[in-house]
């Protein structure tokens, strides 16, 4: 897979924040794409495609109005192509509640779609005391959940508990979008041992049901540490057991053995539908020493479970 295949996206101030982040940690394996209407988001931005969803006279956003950046993203509709037209994997990443976010972001995943690319995005709902908010954002999660192939919805409320507890600002959550985004993007870019690719992907997402990602790393001595802390991932409300897809990708240092990683990938896969169809890769990083890494893709899970 090449890089301007992968492409990580970003709308909104929190998304493209989230965005810039993730792609410092994968420069070279994808390409970035900024979409918000206040030019703040701009700045750092490298080689980014860039695209401004307001006018000079009015950069500070779309002021809470999802429908008017969802009629500026269309809007874009040719240059976007453009930018999409190499591209086989979006990862977007969004936080919803506001106006850009919200309105932009599943008419990005519209175009992305229409394209040929899979979506995998990462949604970010708001605080719960920010009611108005939680209702703009369950709107826009809605919509956005029926064009991305997988949406993934993160808790802004657990990812600022958990910061608390580690003594960071809830910001730091970041950390935690970009180890994901990182781990698939490594999956994708074939350097493993065990090849994973796109089409492998494809069959994952495209089950029936609810789907997700999990992330998990630790020492190559302790499995059972690893699933622990792929179960403590910021997300909103979510019972994976019963999935009925789940592509697994294990990545540990050089001293990594095909024992370790089928110890791990059993750990993780135990909780899943007798049934299910499951897809393993792994691969050994130089830059990995002593730990392990483990990214989940978890799908048709039923909604009701
Ligand atoms: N408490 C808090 N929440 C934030 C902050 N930044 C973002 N959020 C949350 O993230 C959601 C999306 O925020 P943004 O990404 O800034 O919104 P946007 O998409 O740029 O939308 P507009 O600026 O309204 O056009 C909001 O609903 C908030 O819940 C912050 O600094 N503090
Ligand atoms: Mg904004």
């Amino acid at each position: 897979m090449e890089a301007s295949h992968i492409l990580i996206a970003g709308v909104g101030g929190l998304g493209c924040s989230w965005a810039k982040g993730a792609h410092l940690r994968c420069e070279g394996n994808a390409d970035l794409c900024l979409v918000d209407a206040d030019d703040a988001s701009f700045t750092d931005s490298g080689s980014a495609h860039l695209l401004r969803l307001g006018h000079a006279l009015d950069s500070v956003g779309c002021a809470a109005l999802p429908p008017l950046a969802e009629q500026r993203m269309r809007g874009y509709s040719s240059l976007a192509r453009t930018v999409l037209e190499p591209v086989e994997l979006v990862l977007l990443l969004t936080g919803l509640g506001g106006g850009t976010g919200t309105g932009a972001a599943h008419e990005f995943a519209r175009q992305a779609r229409q394209s040929g690319a899979i979506v995998v995005a990462v949604a970010a709902l708001p605080f719960d005391v920010q009611e108005t908010r939680a209702e703009i954002a369950q709107e826009g999660l809605q919509r956005l959940e029926k064009i991305a192939h997988v949406t993934v919805r993160l808790s802004l409320e657990r990812l600022a508990r958990q910061a608390r507890e580690r003594g960071k600002a809830w910001q730091m959550g970041a950390e935690w979008v970009e180890d994901l985004v990182e781990g698939l993007v490594r999956t994708l870019m074939r350097m493993g041992l065990i090849n994973l690719d796109l089409m492998d992907l494809r069959a994952i997402v495209e089950k029936e049901g609810e789907a997700t990602l999990l992330v998990g790393t630790g020492r190559p001595d302790d499995p059972e540490g690893i699933l622990q802390s792929a179960l403590m991932a910021p997300l909103a409300e979510l019972d994976v057991g019963g999935a009925q897809g789940c592509l697994i990708q294990v990545e540990g240092g050089i001293g990594m053995t095909i024992g370790q990683v089928d110890e791990v990938a059993n750990m993780f896969t135990e909780a899943l539908d007798p049934n299910a169809q499951v897809i393993l890769g792994a691969r050994v990083s130089e830059d990995l020493e002593d730990t392990i890494r483990v990214v989940t893709l978890l799908s048709g899970i039923s909604s009701d479970a």
